[in-house]
């Protein structure tokens, strides 16, 4: 038998990842050890791998800057519509490996470390994560980046440059401590500060009526630093930016005191000014009313504004015209995406822009302004909804209070002359909220001040248009439609799965990673026997590699021909980790029963972080961790069963963990999860999916038929028509004794001797408060689970259902959801051309 390829000889062969020219190879050698001597300051003998990794970095980064400067310059002569996407959160991951892919030097790169006596994949572990986001969220726009770029749009992403990223999780005593993210501690070699175009932002002062119109006076200022980072596309040589904002105090700041004398105060009051950009708020799915969060979300918006009208105004479709009719038409040729309310006082802010400053009438920029804007939803749950405190934004940002409350004026005024007396309706289509604390949704100010509202998925817009935005859909039925979500396949195939990624490319060539749709073509192999034995064989590979680094990492040993069954995503009572826990002691519970009786191994993984503040959250972890020493410290139990909490869930470990799934949990409770991501990951990747009718993975559903998906639990209908009846847990409690014997060993302490109330507050919640009806899924979804067990015994129905998930998956490619966005919501069309190569001197 041949010797089993190693990881870094498969990325040498793949043809994807580019042939290594004799030449290019001594290029990169020359570029690494010119970055290691003049950029490092370091020789051979002292250099640590971290030195390493900046000098292989840097010489990539040379790679970029000829194709970035180009593409830049290419968008200055086309002069095209300019797409802006506009979020509080990028969750970029790692960049080193991604940029090699993209612009096609891994081969060469490989083998110049190789021939140097380097271990590629150490370097490339030195990185730290880019973690400017929370979740699905965040790492969404990162893969929207990825597919503009790849598809050529003059894109630009506008985000905050975060000195904290996501907290790191750590486990101490089963329970979740938070260490701070210091992301930029050894400095980012992708970026390009650019102090040159830094912009003032203006907070707090007041509002003057005076004859040449509103002024906004005696403001605080923090200047917004941009740093530039390349993004580049998939083997086209295009190379977009993403711009990220930090905060800097002015250099007169606070001079008051220093004219008062107290030097030393003045300088050291200029950090306040800079906590605007100093950490992300972790919250996932849950509106945190606090000031500095307001601050941050108007930091960027006002930054990226003033520096998109720049740009519009220096581009040859404006120096045409005359400012002002400039001005007038700026929707022909700006294109913003709201990712989400986060930067929805943008819309204001626009407004603001162009009146007080630009010096239009209020129609013509409220023209201007609802066709550049468009509005993504993420999400339905009630405490994610943003409403900010009208005592808040007037004073923080009087002026824009002040546009808000007119927008809503005429806006009431419209609704009104529709449905006249209804003050119902009125009252429910407010941006205005007046019950309790006197506040402003800004959902129903982005549906407003946009022309086009998107949902991520198809249920969730179908919610959407039912249920929250139901009197906005009847007056403008045509506002509302749905993107569903997508992942880029470079990343979550071609990177992180390259044995995977080999395979497919024998059967079906190369050009999968731009045409996803081609997977269709490994359906006629799904029964191949051979075919499933190579699938079955990568698996089996990944597995191994994860079983690794799980005994490096964490010190546990865990059995590699178990199935390794996988819930990673924020930690959160909709996405019922609760009920994954509950399966997991079932399952323990049906072992010591009969401890002979046949049984299909498994490794239980979940992993995810909980918002600091999210007691529950939290009390779940806990109850994870202590379910799991119980089941791993049984001697009956053996290598049966096995349970992992995976600490520090984040983009990283996700490219080792999903390619080593054999099954994807996506548990929430229908109508709950938007449209969720992961569930596409594990799709792509080859896992199947046990999960509810819920978010995308109806649509999952649809594109590979029901029999390639193991689905259980409610349906939407089902969920509101219980709900509407009245959800009773003891009904189901007292009916299925699998379960009341489960939950009395919560509530007993069976999982937390020593301590029996530690889980009281989790049961209780379950028996008498449980908004997400988990018990109601119970029964279900035990039985579904025994199925993909008896399943798993047969190997080649699971490897021709794997294949069918791989083959189904070309939908859910995020290049298809902004190609959606382009055509149906910015007014611009996707390309597949290439621009021309760099000269060889920039390699
Ligand atoms: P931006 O304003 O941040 O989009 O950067 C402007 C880019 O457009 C520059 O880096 C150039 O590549 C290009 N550009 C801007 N102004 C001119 C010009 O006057 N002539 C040619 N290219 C320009
Ligand atoms: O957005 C993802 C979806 O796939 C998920 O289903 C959805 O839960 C997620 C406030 C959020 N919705 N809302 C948030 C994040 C941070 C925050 O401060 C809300 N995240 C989602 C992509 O569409």
């Amino acid at each position: 038998m041949a010797p089993p390829v190693t990881d870094s000889e498969k990325r040498k062969q793949i043809s994807v990842r580019g042939i290594a020219q004799v030449e290019d190879v001594s290029e990169v050698k020359k570029g690494f050890n010119r970055h290691l001597h003049f950029t490092l300051i370091k020789d051979r003998n002292i250099a640590t791998p971290r030195d390493y990794y900046f000098a292989l970095a840097h010489c990539v980064k040379d790679h970029l800057v000829s194709r970035w400067i180009r593409t830049q310059q290419h968008y200055y002569e086309k002069d095209p519509k300019r797409v802006y996407y506009v979020s509080l959160e990028f969750y970029m991951g790692r960049s080193l490996q991604n940029t090699m892919i993209n612009i096609g030097i891994q081969g060469t790169v490989d083998e110049a470390l190789y021939q140097m006596g380097l271990d590629i994949e150490e370097l490339e572990d030195m990185e730290a994560d880019a973690g400017l986001g929370n979740g699905g969220l965040g790492r969404l726009a990162a893969c929207f980046l990825d597919s503009m770029a790849t598809l050529a749009m003059p894109a630009v992403g506008y985000g905050i440059r975060y000195d904290y990223g996501i907290f790191a999780q750590r486990i101490r005593n089963f329970e979740q401590t938070e260490e701070p993210d210091d992301w930029l501690r050894f400095g980012c070699p992708w970026e390009k500060a650019r102090p040159e175009y830094m912009i003032p932002v203006n907070f707090f002062g007041r509002v003057l009526d005076t004859p040449d119109g509103k002024r906004w006076v005696d403001t605080q200022v923090v200047y917004a630093m941009p740093y530039d980072n390349p993004i580049p596309g998939y083997n086209n040589n295009v190379v977009n930016t993403m711009r990220l904002w930090s905060a800097k105090s002015p250099v007169e700041f606070n001079l008051k005191f220093f004219n008062d004398g107290d030097y030393i105060q003045a300088v050291l009051d200029r950090n306040l000014a800079e906590n605007i950009s100093r950490v992300l708020y972790p919250n996932d799915n849950m509106f945190e009313g606090k000031e500095l969060r307001l601050k941050q979300q108007y930091f960027l918006s006002s930054a990226s504004l003033a520096d998109i009208v720049r740009r519009f105004k220096a581009s040859k479709f404006a120096q045409a015209k005359s400012p002002i009719v400039a001005m007038k038409v700026m929707h022909e040729k700006v294109a913003v995406q709201l990712n989400d309310t986060h930067p929805s006082i943008s819309i204001p802010e626009l407004m603001r822009v162009l009146i007080d400053e630009e010096k239009l009438t209020w129609d013509e920029a409220w023209n201007v302004t609802t066709n550049v804007f468009s509005y993504t939803n993420h999400t339905v749950l009630p405490e994610a909804l943003e409403r900010w405190p009208t005592s808040l934004l007037q004073s923080m940002l009087p002026r824009h209070l002040e546009i808000i409350y007119h927008i809503n004026f005429l806006w009431m005024k419209e609704v009104e002359k529709l449905y006249p007396g209804d003050s119902d309706r009125l009252r429910r289509m407010s941006m205005v909220e007046e019950e309790g604390e006197k506040r402003i949704n800004m959902a129903r100010l982005s549906i407003v001040g946009s022309h086009a509202v998107n949902g991520v998925a198809a249920l969730h817009t179908e919610i959407l248009k039912r249920d929250l935005f139901r009197d906005f859909y009847e007056i403008t039925p045509d506002k509302f439609q749905n993107k569903t979500n997508g992942i880029t396949p470079r990343r979550w195939l071609l990177l992180c799965n390259p044995g995977l990624a080999d395979l497919i490319c024998e059967k079906i060539g190369d050009e999968w990673p731009v045409h996803l749709d081609q997977l269709a073509q490994l359906r006629k192999w799904a029964k191949d026997p051979t075919f499933q034995r190579a699938v079955a064989k990568v698996k089996q590979e990944n597995k191994f590699k994860l079983a690794a680094i799980l005994e490096h990492d964490y010190g546990v040993k865990v059995n590699p021909s178990s199935m390794f069954d996988i819930q990673v995503k924020r930690i959160h009572e909709y996405k019922r980790q609760l009920l994954n826990v509950l399966y997991i002691i079932t399952m323990y519970n049906r072992i010591k029963r009969d401890p002979t009786a046949d049984f299909v191994p498994r490794t239980v993984m979940i992993g995810g972080k909980a918002a600091p503040g999210y007691y529950m959250a939290k009390k779940i972890i806990q109850l994870i961790n202590k379910v799991g020493h119980a089941v791993n410290n049984d001697p009956i139990v053996g290598d049966k069963l096995k349970v992992i909490f995976l600490e520090n869930y984040r983009v990283t470990l996700a490219e080792k963990i999903i390619p080593a799934s054999d099954l994807s949990q996506q548990l929430s409770t229908a109508g709950t999860e938007a449209s969720g991501t992961g569930n596409m990951k594990f799709m792509l990747n080859g896992a199947l999916t046990v999960g509810t009718l819920d978010g995308a993975n109806v649509e999952m559903a649809e594109e590979m038929g029901n029999e390639n998906i193991f689905i259980f639990g409610l349906n939407i209908d089902e969920v509101e028509a219980l709900q509407k009846s009245g959800y009773n847990a003891w009904d189901y409690y007292n009916k299925n004794p699998e379960l009341k014997q489960v939950i009395d060993q919560i509530s007993g302490g069976y999982y937390s001797p020593g301590n029996p109330e530690e889980f009281k507050d989790v049961t209780n919640m379950l028996m008498q408060h449980d908004r997400y009806l988990s018990f109601a899924d119970f029964d279900d979804y035990v039985k579904k689970q025994d199925t993909v067990s008896a399943t798993y015994q047969n190997q080649s129905k699971w490897l021709e259902m794997a294949i069918h998930n791989i083959a189904s998956s070309g939908k859910f490619s995020s290049d298809r959801t902004i190609s959606e966005y382009a055509r149906e919501i910015w007014g611009v069309e996707p390309s597949w051309e290439k621009l021309p190569n760099p000269h060889d001197t920039s390699l």
